[in-house]
């Protein structure tokens, strides 16, 4: 009878086991304690790290890269242990084709219904499958405004020989490939998505010849050179320009009228991630609408989150070179991935990086 009356525990015990399903009920996955993120270089408010965790109970590991490119080679070569990483609209389209980009479960992030009608659905990732849209900018030409009378305002400045002779020396360029080769192709006139192999020569040499009046090709510290006044000129991706701005006023940041880059980056999680819900919740949470304006805020890169847009700061909502109007708007264009001329972009910056 003991026995029977044991057996008769143990039976029910099992049944009450099996019937709870497996530790965490279903639909309430488990959080990661840490989440690993990669990131471009002052790009976001670190308080918003340390408030997730607050929040969540989850520590945010952060590693910076400084562009597109890097992020794709460290992929390449394997990386792994990342779980959020903030690709550009370009190169979503490539590592998405490379299959590294895990497909978003949006039951996760109902919080995507906060972007901006205009930001959904992009070309490159059609349907937001595996990312949303974080921060966007423009790329540009940052200056020293105790140096210059008028704005900088053409490509002229950083590629012909008689106007930006005078600023031999005191010249950056962001040190990258697309980046840097658009600036030179948009100067020339063309496309900075051409994969014509003559425009592109072209592009090279003017690459070539200004590396006489190039002080440094650099895309994390180009501010703070500007702001020390060791350059005067600095190829340059607008927010971190007016970020630098708050505390060295000098500094401003104009258009080229020839056009230039508009871009957004976005938030992605890698097949290889750890945790891809803890990602997905991280992602709902920067699209919480104070959250979402604490990124820009900190920024000054304009936002996709339409809900942030009333607590961002009107100083950067009402800047023009910040959220440009429709006519400027006109003359920029997207990165597009240009297929196999890739290789031919990133030989030819090889060769003038290494000449
Ligand atoms: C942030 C760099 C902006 C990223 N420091 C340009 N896509």
């Amino acid at each position: 009878m003991k026995r029977f009356v044991t057996l008769m525990l143990v039976a029910v015990m099992v049944l009450i086991v099996a019937a709870c399903g497996p530790a965490s009920p279903q639909g309430a996955q488990e959080l990661a304690k840490e989440l690993h993120v990669y990131n471009w270089s002052e790009y976001i408010d670190p308080e918003i790290y340390a408030e997730f965790e607050a929040e969540f109970g989850v520590k945010v590991i952060e590693d910076t890269f400084a562009s597109n490119e890097d992020l794709l080679a460290k992929f390449q070569a394997g990386a792994s242990g990342y779980d959020l990483i903030v690709p550009s609209d370009y190169m979503v389209n490539i590592m998405n084709q490379l299959g590294l980009l895990a497909e978003l479960n949006y039951d996760n992030i109902p919080n995507f219904a906060n972007i901006d009608e205009r930001f959904r659905d992009p070309p490159y990732d059609p349907g937001n499958k595996v990312s949303v849209p974080y921060q966007w900018g423009t790329s540009g030409i940052g200056y020293d405004a105790d140096v210059f009378e008028e704005p900088p305002d053409s490509w002229g400045y950083l590629f012909d020989p008689e106007m930006a002779a005078p600023y031999a020396g005191k010249i950056s360029m962001l040190n990258d490939p697309r980046e840097a080769l658009g600036a030179a192709l948009k100067y020339l006139g063309y496309s900075l998505n051409s994969n014509d192999a003559a425009q592109l020569e072209e592009a090279k040499q003017l690459l070539l010849q200004q590396k006489a009046w190039v002080a440094t090709y650099d895309s994390e510290g180009f501010e703070d050179l500007l702001a020390a006044g060791e350059t005067q000129l600095a190829h340059s991706w607008s927010g971190d320009i007016f970020m630098a701005a708050v505390e060295a006023p000098q500094l401003w940041y104009a258009i080229p009228k020839e056009g230039g880059v508009i871009w957004t980056d976005n938030l992605a999680i890698p097949k290889t991630a750890n945790s891809q819900y803890t990602a997905e919740v991280f992602i709902n949470y920067l699209l919480r609408p104070e959250v979402g304006a604490k990124v820009s805020n900190y920024t000054w890169y304009a936002s996709p989150n339409e809900a942030a847009t009333e607590f961002i700061s009107q100083e950067i909502t009402g800047e023009p070179a910040i959220y440009p109007p429709e006519d400027v708007m006109d003359r920029l264009e997207f990165i597009r991935d240009v297929g196999e001329a890739t290789t031919l972009y990133d030989r030819i910056w090889t060769e003038i990086k290494s000449q």
